[in-house]
């Protein structure tokens, strides 16, 4: 089964720095590499040591964390880049270069021939020097590539034997599901090595796009923490998780799930955002019952609304109340919770209550409570 073995490639300390907002200070970056390793991700992939000289200071930093997750660095492909990146002691390194016409003439100008020789170049200089560290190779803006073109230097590359896994990326994010699976399917069935796919959510596929690549066979997923990253960021972290998670619980136990509150929390707050309130089960929304029929099937099985348990998040669902949309069964609830015993008509005509006063404005649970514990006197 394809959604039994795979990695998360955590690159919220890599793409997430890109983000408008993001600029981590190294405890902060050791904090969430901490975090991050907790959760149980398998990769965490860090921003060039060419970045910046605090750059470079922190990867060391994260490896001398000693962390169960391995420690990637993302860098450009060429020689010089590849030996600063060795140097910090990482794990792995992720080799990026642009492959579709406009990368060509905007980005670095050599042909798809050109391409192929540096990339072999790079390739054999790392191996040479590092037989050890995990080594990808990754296409930028694959989707905008001539397929031809992509499929040459990906055979290229892993006709050397030399790299553990192949990166497919979607840079601007515009690729389909379909385009997705059919694009890892075909090199999980010509090249038989890892496959990693990097999804930007341009155009809201990053979390179908993710889960397409992996249907297809790819190994390894990219994510960030809420999906910061360049423009509007790649496949969130915890929108992985509800898509995996509602495919089968089991794929996603590997993970402490308890912790993506905090992680999220965390992000939110170094990067001055409010989560939104519609995030995969962090928003503030996520869990919140409201219409009375919905109230009334979820307090007898929650299952009845709820796709995800908040409870093994270690968050919990709540039932809003104080509307016109009210019932009852949500009244009498609230009574309950709140020790009172009150008579099934005396709830009833609370409830009615509640609906001709919210027609004017939503009521508070302060205001409903005092209904009832005036009801219950
Ligand atoms: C970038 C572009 C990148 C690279 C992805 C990858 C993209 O370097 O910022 O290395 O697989 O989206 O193409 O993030
Ligand atoms: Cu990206």
């Amino acid at each position: 089964m394809p959604f039994e073995n795979y990695s998360i490639i955590e690159s919220t300390l890599r793409e997430g720095e890109q983000f408008s907002t993001a600029t981590f200070n190294t405890d902060q970056k050791i904090e969430i590499a901490r975090l991050l390793d907790a959760f149980g991700v398998e990769m965490l992939e860090m921003t060039s040591p060419l970045a910046s000289p605090q750059s470079e200071a922190d990867i060391r930093a994260i490896v001398n964390e000693n962390l169960n997750l391995k420690v990637l660095t993302h860098i450009r492909c060429n020689k010089e880049d590849a030996r600063r990146a060795l140097d910090t002691g990482v794990d792995g390194v992720d080799v990026v270069i642009g492959t579709s016409p406009k990368l060509i003439q905007h980005s670095h100008g050599r042909s798809i021939p050109e391409i192929i020789e540096l990339a072999l170049d790079v390739v054999t200089y790392i191996r040479e020097q590092a037989p050890d560290v995990v080594l990808r190779f990754s296409t930028e803006d694959s989707f905008r590539s001539r397929e031809a073109d992509l499929l040459r230097v990906y055979l290229a590359v892993a006709d050397t034997g030399l790299v553990n896994r192949l990166g497919v990326a979607d840079t601007v994010g515009v690729a389909l599901p379909s385009q997705v699976y059919q694009l890892v399917s075909q090199i999980v069935r010509l090249t038989h090595l890892d496959i990693e796919f990097h999804g930007h959510n341009d155009s809201g596929c990053a979390i179908a796009n993710a889960c397409a690549a992996l249907e297809a066979g790819a190994t390894h997923i990219d994510t960030t923490v809420l999906g910061i990253g360049e423009r509007n960021g790649i496949t969130p972290l915890g929108g992985l998780v509800a898509r995996l998670y509602t495919l089968d619980q089991r794929y996603v136990d590997k993970y402490d799930l308890t912790l993506l509150p905090e992680l999220d929390r965390t992000i939110a707050n170094y990067c001055n955002l409010d989560i939104p309130f519609n995030n995969y089960i962090t928003g503030s929304s996520a869990f919140m019952h409201k219409a009375g029929i919905h109230a009334k099937a979820v307090l007898a099985d929650p299952a009845t609304y709820e796709a995800i348990n908040p409870s093994h998040f270690g968050l919990s669902r709540e039932i809003s109340i104080g509307h016109r949309l009210t019932g009852w069964n949500a009244v009498r609830n609230r009574a309950q919770t709140l020790g009172l015993s009150i008579d099934d008509d005396t709830l009833r005509a609370i409830t009615q209550s509640i609906k001709q006063q919210a027609d004017v404005a939503a009521l508070s649970m302060q205001q409903i409570d005092d209904m009832l514990m005036g009801a219950a006197q």
